[in-house]
């Protein structure tokens, strides 16, 4: 999967350098091309930005600078993305469907934002990564390659983007690993059982439980079998003593 990204800081992208997404570029999994948009300034000074049109505080990205940066990628199919707080929020659903492009491009925007018209001539989709301002798209940016990334094949170990938060549309059921007692506090009886059946069913009950304390609006998003609903109701009386 190869990833272009537009933007005036390309230094911020080496955090991308580190962990499973650093081993997915070293295996050749991933390709991110990192493209300065300061290298197309042809002023003198390298200049980049402007003042608004109508008055205003910030600076604007120029649109001739924008688009030499965007002219100079060859490849043929790219599907231009513009991180943005007006985007659609990403989530898993679209990280999903991101992962099934082969070439991806990132504008990252700076200061207050882009001249409109170099957004209306290259951008394909908007994309925001939740409802605050940033100085700028180059951390949405990498949320983004980050997240469709680990959907790329052999960049995860198998299995592992099946069992996780919202893959099933729960919330992850609790972990542990050793020591057995911390703090006084023990590991789960069953984990410790080897019994699969029982693990299992124990992991389904902690994911509902967790979705219905935690984000309840999941609940009314996926289907949830008799099973499930006896488990929420029987937590509920637990919890509520005897509310329904
Ligand atoms: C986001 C966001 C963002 C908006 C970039 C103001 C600089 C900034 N981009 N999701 N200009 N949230 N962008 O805040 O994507």
């Amino acid at each position: 999967m190869k990833f272009n990204v537009l933007t005036l800081f390309p230094e911020m992208f080496s955090a991308l350098n580190e962990s499973i997404i650093g081993r997915g570029k070293e295996k050749g999994l991933i390709d991110i091309n990192l493209i300065n948009i300061r290298d197309f300034s042809k002023d003198k000074h390298k200049k980049v930005d402007d003042t608004p049109y109508g008055g205003g505080a910030g600076m604007v990205m120029n649109p001739t600078v924008v688009y030499d940066a965007y002219k100079s990628i060859k490849d043929k199919n790219t599907k231009v993305i513009y991180m943005s707080p007006q985007g659609k929020t990403l989530d898993q659903q679209i990280v999903q469907d991101l992962a099934k492009e082969e070439n991806i491009t990132l504008l990252c925007g700076h200061y207050e934002g882009i001249d409109q018209r170099v957004i209306d001539e290259i951008v394909d989709e908007e994309i925001s990564i939740g409802d605050y301002v940033l100085t700028g798209g180059e951390l949405p940016a990498m949320v983004l390659i980050d997240s469709v990334s680990r959907y790329v094949e052999g960049v995860l170990k198998e299995g592992s983007v099946e069992e996780e938060s919202f893959s099933n549309g729960l919330l992850e059921y609790p972990q542990y690993t050793r020591p057995e007692i911390f703090l006084n506090k023990k590991v789960p009886d069953v984990l410790l059982s080897g019994h699969h059946e029982n693990i299992k069913k124990w992991r389904r009950e902690q994911a509902l439980i967790n979705t219905y304390n935690k984000r309840p609006d999941l609940l009314k998003e996926i289907e949830l079998s008799n099973e499930d609903k006896k488990m929420i109701s029987d937590y509920k009386i637990l919890k509520e003593g005897g509310k329904k």
